[in-house]
């Protein structure tokens, strides 16, 4: 082997390379580029932070393209860095602004070599990390601030390891806390007393919002790479059970909602729906709760199969699992919060789960990588109630009918088809109250489209979309990329909100805007928002309103 390692590494890198080797199915026997083991550790931590979400820790390709050596050896360091720099407008993002030249070299090196398999985490890693920092019994029993906290806004400041407590009323920061690596997502318990927050890292955070200045109470790590957490919202198990779902190892965690205390793994490792190939790293993705039974309903993407864990028993578990589509990825309730609408981006499909059969409803066709978020629940004045999702990896966005009862006819169809400012979209928003729908585009390559948000008029849809540039309404913010995304609306739904998403070490801004007048109501600027993505309204997250 060319490049250097130590004898406990180049074994991780030869079973690595075992499994890419097996795995990818396809004999090769071009070797990598020399690389020694410092750029390789470097360039495996940027991969980490950076890649390994979309293209898998095997490297086996999701959201993103196989990046098996086999593959990356053909193309060579100049494609590669070339496509890491430049990005596709297919939704691989254009890293020139977020990463060095040299760690862009890193990186395309670091491809061409076998990936490293990382090790396993069960119970005893888990229970290791587990705090409970302030136990149930110590705690307020009513809230011990005057915040309105169902109108509290959490916010991941990404590359900080924190989110930030915005008063959505004042607009003024609350508190800052100290959380995992890049939270991704922030959900509540039932009650709307308990947040929790996942970093990308896997450690979850609970945060007590009654306390007089809301802090962590407890924390676990539930592997080492996750997105998602959730908590029991089924009658009678309000705030009783929260669950982790992690990428790494491949599994899901049901803990204690007051304490995460870790009760049971599951592992989702198992065969893909399509080809019924093993699969070794089948990551969990969105997990939403139903309210029509008492279960957690789990995206398991590479295999394509979404696990509706009923947490009632855990010794005797019942799990339903149903057949959708590879590399399930978000997506949220309809409006009666009974179907589960979720992408399975690279097949191009919505799968439709009915929670309250506990079977598929239906597969949609949609457009390119759809990307909802949790998607937009409003009435479309022609085919009644629709839920819509937009795309990442075309400018499409699409609208299916979810009303089987009054519009049979429309229910589980695309019925309109929207054209978009392009792709690269990640999340759209609209809210009951509201006649708007939002749509972002921060991935797309071109500075204008990702900075700037297109937002639709639901009265009328065939009227062409305004075109609003957030991040220069949020005024002179200097150099950076400045990516509009992800918006949010606040309790009532009269305001929505935007983050401009900048480099680390750039200003960042939440831009507000009055809903009704599309005008600009507050810029938030901060030395400590630093990369504000998501945005998480306490009300709105806990009932599930979008
Ligand atoms: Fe996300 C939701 C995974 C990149 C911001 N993201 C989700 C969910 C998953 C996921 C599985 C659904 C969780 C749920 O509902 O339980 N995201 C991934 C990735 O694997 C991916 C593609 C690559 C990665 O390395 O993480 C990825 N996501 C991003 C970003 O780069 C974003 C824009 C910025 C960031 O903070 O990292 C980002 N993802 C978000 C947000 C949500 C989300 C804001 C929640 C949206 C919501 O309205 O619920």
């Amino acid at each position: 082997m060319p490049r250097r390692l130590s004898p406990k590494h180049a074994m991780l890198a030869m079973a690595g390379f075992f499994a890419a080797t097996l795995f990818a199915g396809v004999g090769h026997t071009a070797a990598p580029p020399p690389m020694d083991e410092k750029d390789f550790n470097t360039a495996k931590q940027i991969y980490f932070e950076r890649c390994a979400g979309c293209h898998g820790v095997l490297r086996k390709g999701a959201t993103g393209k196989p990046l098996t050596p086999d593959i990356t050896q053909q193309h060579g360091n100049d494609y590669l860095t070339n496509f890491i720099t430049y990005g596709s407008p297919n939704g691989m993002p254009n890293w020139s602004e977020t990463l060095t030249k040299e760690q862009v070299a890193l990186l395309a090196n670091y491809l061409q070599q076998p990936p490293p398999l990382p090790p396993e985490f069960g119970m005893k890693d888990i229970k290791g990390t587990w705090k409970v920092i302030i136990p149930p019994e110590k705690r307020p029993t009513k809230q011990m601030n005057k915040l309105d906290l169902e109108n509290l806004f959490s916010v991941t400041l990404r590359d900080a390891g924190e989110v930030a407590l915005i008063d959505g009323n004042s607009k003024e920061i609350v508190t800052i806390i100290k959380t995992g690596y890049a939270v991704h997502i922030s959900r509540l318990s039932d009650s709307g007393r308990y947040l929790y927050v996942i970093g990308r890292d896997a450690k979850i955070n609970l945060i007590d919002l009654w306390m007089e200045k809301p802090d962590n109470v407890a924390e676990i790590k539930i592997g080492m790479e996750a997105r998602s957490v959730e908590t029991s919202k089924y009658k009678g198990w309000e705030d009783k059970l929260a669950i982790g779902g992690s990428y790494w190892p491949p599994h899901f965690v049901i803990m204690k909602g007051d304490t995460l205390e870790p009760i049971k793994i599951v592992s989702t490792r198992g065969t893909t729906v399509d080809t019924q190939d093993y699969h070794p790293e089948p990551r969990v993705a969105a997990i939403v709760a139903s309210h029509e039974h008492p279960d957690f309903i789990i995206n398991v993407k590479e295999t394509g199969k979404v696990l509706m864990v009923d947490y009632s028993d855990l010794n005797n578990m019942n799990i339903t699992t149903v057949e959708a589509a590879p590399f399930l990825h978000d997506g949220g309730w309809d409006s009666t919060h009974r179907y589960f609408m979720t992408a399975a981006n690279k097949s191009n499909k919505v799968a439709v789960i009915d929670s309250k059969e506990r079977k598929l409803a239906k597969m949609v066709d949609v457009g390119g990588i759809p990307h909802p978020g949790r998607g937009a629940n409003f009435v479309d004045p022609k085919f009644g109630p629709v839920w819509a999702t937009s795309h990442l990896g075309d400018e499409s966005i699409v609208l299916i009918g979810t009303d089987p009862a009054k519009h049979p006819e429309s229910a589980w169809k695309v019925v309109r088809t929207l054209k978009g400012q392009g792709g690269g979209s990640l999340f759209i928003k609209t809210h009951p109250k509201s006649k708007n729908l939002w749509v972002d585009t921060p991935l797309n390559p071109d500075g204008d489209t990702s900075q700037s948000i297109a937002v639709y008029d639901l009265t009328n849809l065939e009227k062409p979309f305004e075109v609003l540039p957030i991040a220069k309404m949020a005024g002179d913010l200097g150099e950076g990329v400045k990516r509009v995304v992800q918006p949010e609306y606040n309790k009532d739904g009269s305001e929505v909100w935007f983050s401009v998403w900048n480099g680390k070490t750039q200003k960042s801004a939440i831009v507000v805007l009055d809903d009704k007048t599309r005008k600009l109501k507050k810029v938030i600027t901060d030395p400590r928002l630093i990369t504000p993505t998501g945005k998480f309204n306490v009300l709105n997250t806990m009932r599930d309103i979008y």
